[in-house]
């Protein structure tokens, strides 16, 4: 038998390839005009959807949904809302579909879907908001460059012990998206998930004027960035090299809160400890995928909906500078 010779260095393709969108499965919908958009090197921000289901009481997350959706319009860019209808992937949803979506979750009837709940969501035919995780998926499936997921996990206080660390970090390897977000919440452990962003090889770039890693609701969270950058064109320049070299990689930029509400976060950050402090003692700390929506709700009740009002700023920030960041990349391909 004739010995074949093989190239030495094989390039690996990377772990998910954008489809061309005529190929994508049966199940994913990506709204015509996000497809418009993606034929005609348009930008698309494609946005979270657990924010609106697990991650936001009624009536502010749908204002909030739309809210997001309008801000990235006005900045020159398309949204594409992300989340699973009765088994369908919707890949940009139209109003009266969010506020299905949002009436579905007052019911409970909505699953909370991370990376490896999309398999047994789409197959049962259920309906689900997507976490970050399952948004990169979905995103990097359709060649979406910028998902505006201003709410990552991360490792959780405690988490070396009870090694709950969201799979959100993990799929910044894979996906090779933009992700804005303002930060980690201090309800997590800051310093942990840097360093576990460190090891996974995921860049972190602080998107302001100082390297502070930010905590959602306060600007510094006592840690630095390796980066900052303060422009949409070196932001895109970033995910755009890691694009030319193949890398599978996404990269995590962290957009402080506006000043407005800085002087809010003192009371917010002694709600999160006293509700990190009652999640242990009530042993919700121990319950998975519940932990973070229900110390989220706390932290909503004990600051009487401050950190409430706080999240949606931080959200519109990080909208708008998604959309610029997008528009920027569209800017680099021309
Ligand atoms: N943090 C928030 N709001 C949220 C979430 C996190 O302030 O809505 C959601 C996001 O969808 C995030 C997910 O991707 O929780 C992470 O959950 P877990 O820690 O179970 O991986
Ligand atoms: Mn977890």
């Amino acid at each position: 038998m004739a010995l074949r010779t093989r190239p030495l260095l094989r390039r690996r393709p990377p772990l998910i390839r954008r489809r061309s969108l005529s190929t994508l499965p049966p199940f994913v919908d990506v709204h015509p005009e996000v497809q418009h958009a993606l034929h005609t090197n348009t930008p698309v921000v494609a946005l979270e959807s657990t924010i609106i289901t697990h991650g936001m009481p009624p009536p502010t997350n749908l204002a909030t949904a739309l809210s997001v959706e309008s801000i990235v319009r006005a900045h020159g860019a398309v949204p594409a809302t992300i989340a699973v209808v009765q088994g369908r992937v919707k890949v940009g949803m139209d109003k009266p579909l969010i506020e299905r979506l949002v009436e579905t979750s007052k019911q409970g009837g909505v699953v909370k879907v991370s990376r490896r709940d999309v398999g047994p969501v789409i197959a049962l035919g259920k309906d689900g908001g997507t976490t970050c995780s399952a948004t990169l998926i979905f995103a990097a499936l359709a060649g979406i460059k910028t998902p505006i997921l201003p709410s990552l996990g991360g490792v959780h206080r405690g988490g070396e012990n009870s090694l709950d660390i969201s799979a959100d970090l993990h799929e910044l390897t894979r996906c090779p998206v933009g992700l804005v977000s303002a930060g980690v919440k201090s309800i997590l452990d800051i310093g942990r998930t840097l360093e576990y962003l460190e090891t996974l090889g995921v860049p972190v770039l602080t998107y302001g004027e100082t390297d502070d890693f930010p905590a959602f609701y306060s600007p510094a969270s006592g840690f630095k960035s390796p980066y900052a950058v303060n422009d949409p064109t070196c932001a895109a320049r970033i995910l755009h090299t890691q694009s030319l070299l193949d890398m599978p990689t996404g990269a995590l930029f962290a957009a402080p809160i506006p000043a407005a509400h800085h002087a809010a976060a003192a009371q917010i950050q002694a709600a999160v400890e006293q509700a990190v402090r009652e999640s242990e003692e009530n042993g919700v700390s121990r319950r998975g995928k519940e932990v973070t929506p229900w110390l989220l709700k706390r932290v909503g009740e004990l600051t009487g909906g401050g950190s409430l009002k706080s999240n949606v700023a931080l959200i519109e920030n990080t909208a708008k500078i998604g959309a610029q960041i997008a528009v920027a990349y569209a800017n680099l391909l021309k």
